[in-house]
């Protein structure tokens, strides 16, 4: 049987709850298969958040991994393509480092694709009614940082990538777009379900 890893992170920047572990409780809650689903919390720090990523894919030889965070304020499920080899955070991670220019790893390429099939994802999920498109950029935040760690730790063939997620209902703060927990929720466990399809009917064109 299949091994996925899904991983969601921590609060940050003050608020007291982060959607993406949310929503992986409550699909891993509800997962009956056909894979064996892992999940696992990441901290949002750099040196924690890279170093549980690696010991948790170490642990669970896992056949893909689908890794989950906030984007506050974004209107869509973003599907992310690319990591690149840049710490440049805005604020201070929770272990109040804030690193600016510097690599996430020194000998690494500038940038990694994501391997998870990302089109396919997201004609999932726009075919399943949820506002999702694709992206080229996940920051060069710690969500950026898991992501090219990823992509840096997975063994060849082992498709990897990242969904960032809007708030939601229940944690968006005054003003801030949101989607139903349910959709967010149901997106990422249709990632879930997807992330090994093969990539031979991904379209082109219209899903940025
Ligand atoms: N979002 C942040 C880090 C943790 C999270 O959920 C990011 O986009 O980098």
């Amino acid at each position: 049987m299949a091994v996925i890893l899904l991983t969601g992170f921590d609060p940050f920047d003050g608020a007291a709850r982060n959607p993406s572990m949310e929503a992986v409780r409550t699909v891993a809650a509800g997962y009956d298969g056909p894979h064996d689903l892992a999940i696992a919390t990441l901290p949002v720090s750099f040196a924690r958040a890279a170093a549980l990523l690696r010991d948790t894919i170490a642990r669970h030889s896992p056949d893909a991994v689908v890794c989950t965070g906030l984007a506050g304020g974004s209107d869509r499920i973003t599907v992310e393509r690319v990591g690149v080899n840049l710490m440049d955070a805005r604020i201070p991670d929770n272990d109040g480092a804030q690193p600016v220019d510097e690599p996430s790893d020194p000998d690494g390429p500038a940038a990694r694709f994501a391997t998870l099939p990302t089109k396919r994802l997201v004609r999932r999920l726009t075919d399943a009614g949820l506002p999702a498109r694709l992206s080229l950029s996940a920051g060069s935040y710690v969500c950026n940082h898991v992501l090219y760690t990823a992509l840096s730790v997975v063994p060849r063939g082992v498709p990897a990538g990242f969904v960032h997620l809007p708030w939601s209902r229940s944690t968006a703060p005054a003003g801030a777009f949101f989607l139903d927990d349910e959709d967010i929720a149901r997106s990422v466990r249709l990632v879930v379900d997807h992330c090994l399809d093969d990539d031979d009917d991904a379209p082109g064109g219209s899903l940025w």
